[in-house]
């Protein structure tokens, strides 16, 4: 192990010196139509190279669900009685495309309760996991298990004709749905030891879900899952876990395992753990410098973090240029909701935002210097009495099914081929190059 561990190191000074040339030297140009060094090179950023129907995502207006606002969106979507929309009317909207009625969602909903219950396989296996294990991990363990009753697996294996694919895909999306919440529910209680309330077979998706933790009579987390559960659900595809479920699916993977493979890359900080992250570090900055501390020394804090090469945590962006409209959302959330503004650690983050935009800009490297989701999300939650930082993502990880599965199925309806993009070592890049 030693010797191939120097073997290694030798030689990175002198590949990574390469990849720089080849980035400053050649990084416009094109080795196939529209594809550049810079697209190979630099993580594949705004190449179109795969199809996604449900959301698409603007740099600077941010995201759209079939053209569709989040604000439009929370004005138009079937709503519960607080006047909430229900994540179950997101994905409806995101699968066809149409605006739901109020009746068809709430009949959704309790399709999506009379199929929550767990196999006795998931649960003794969930509950004989260590609670040390981060509950990211234990998610996706579990949906993995769900496989062992695949309609797609079950249907492929019996010679199903391709044209039909789309049909267990389907069966399989809608009963993972309605799974998610049960299993990530049991994962909370597993861990931090929260009262089950049991399902109740009239409630929305989001109610089950706080009921299961034992949340159920605190309406304002009930409607922040709510909130929450429809604001991430879907951000077109190329992110890492919605990118992620297409490929995989693409090798005709069922969705359960398809779905679990999308929680893997959630699960980094760069991704959703980010939500976790945020928290965290927040909580630090509380504590080093207090709750009412000044924009100097926020801003030093920020400081402190770039210089010691770590990112800021909900700050930055892929594709968006501009603060995250869920961001927004989630922002007008608190404060349309009775004393969340005035929550210190709330107010914290507010400050922070403005303060972390001012010094991302000095520091000039982040093309996107605003806020994205993850850097309110957590301390919402942790407002309305979710303290517990290591479930945040998996709150994410329960909503970014809406899309993931919504896509699988229209995958599977369009036939898209597999996935096998072709790849390039460093020299024979620079061989095309030097051919060309
Ligand atoms: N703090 C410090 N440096 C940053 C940050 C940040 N928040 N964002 C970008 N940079 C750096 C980035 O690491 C890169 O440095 P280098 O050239 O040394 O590799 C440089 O700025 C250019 O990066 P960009 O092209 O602006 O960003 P990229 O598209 O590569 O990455 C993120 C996007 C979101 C991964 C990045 O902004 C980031 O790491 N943000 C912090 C983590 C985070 O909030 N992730 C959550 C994203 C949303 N979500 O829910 O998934
Ligand atoms: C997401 O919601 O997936 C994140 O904002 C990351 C992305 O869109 O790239």
């Amino acid at each position: 192990w030693f010797t191939v561990v120097l073997g290694v190191l030798a030689i990175i000074p002198a590949k990574r010196e390469r990849l720089q040339a080849l980035r400053s030297q050649h990084g416009s140009v094109a080795l196939s139509s529209g594809v550049t060094v810079d697209s190979i090179v630099g993580g594949m950023r705004g190449l179109k190279c795969m199809v996604w129907e449900g959301s698409e995502l603007d740099a600077y207006k941010g995201i759209r669900f079939h053209g569709m606002s989040i604000t439009e969106c929370q004005r138009k979507l079937p709503a519960a009685n607080s006047g909430e929309m229900l994540p179950e009317a997101m994905f409806w909207l995101i699968l066809t495309s149409e605006i739901p009625s109020a009746a068809q969602i709430s009949s959704f909903s309790s399709t999506l309760a009379k199929y929550s219950e767990l196999p006795k396989h998931t649960t003794d296996l969930l509950d004989s996991l260590p609670k040390s294990l981060h509950p990211m991990t234990q998610l996706s363990i579990a949906v993995s298990t769900l496989n062992h009753d695949s309609s797609f697996a079950k249907q492929y294996a019996a010679g199903l004709h391709k044209k039909d694919y789309w049909s267990p895909t389907f069966d399989d999306s809608i009963n993972l749905l309605a799974k998610l919440p049960t299993i990530a529910s049991r994962i909370y209680r597993n861990i931090y030891d929260a009262k089950d309330q049991g399902i109740d077979q009239h409630a929305d998706w989001s109610m089950n879900f706080a009921r299961g933790m034992g949340m159920g009579e605190n309406s304002g987390m009930v409607d922040m899952i709510r909130l929450y559960l429809a604001l991430h659900g879907d951000h077109e595809g190329g992110n890492v876990s919605a990118h992620t479920a297409h490929l995989v699916n693409s090798a005709l993977a069922d969705p359960y395992l398809s779905y679990a493979s999308a929680l893997n890359g959630l699960a980094g900080p760069l991704h959703g753990l980010a939500a976790q992250e945020v928290l965290v570090w927040v909580l630090k900055m509380q504590k080093e410098i207090g709750d009412d501390a000044s924009e100097e020394a926020i801003e030093k804090y920020l400081w402190k973090t770039l210089n010691s090469g770590q990112v800021v945590p909900g700050y930055g962006h892929g594709v968006l240029r501009n603060p995250d409209p869920r961001f927004t959302a989630l922002q007008d959330f608190a404060k349309r909701t009775k004393g969340c503004s005035d929550d210190p650690l709330v107010k914290l983050v507010i400050k922070n935002s403005q303060v972390a935009t001012k010094v991302m800009k000095e520091h000039g490297k982040a093309k996107n210097p605003f806020p994205n989701v993850d850097a309110t999300s957590g301390v919402l939650l942790n407002h309305f009495g979710m303290q517990q930082t290591n479930f945040y993502t998996v709150v994410f990880g329960v909503s970014r099914a809406i899309g993931c599965l919504a896509q699988l199925v229209w995958d599977r309806a369009l036939g898209l081929p597999i996935e096998r993009p072709k790849s390039m070592s460093i020299e024979a890049i620079f061989k095309a190059i030097e051919e060309k």
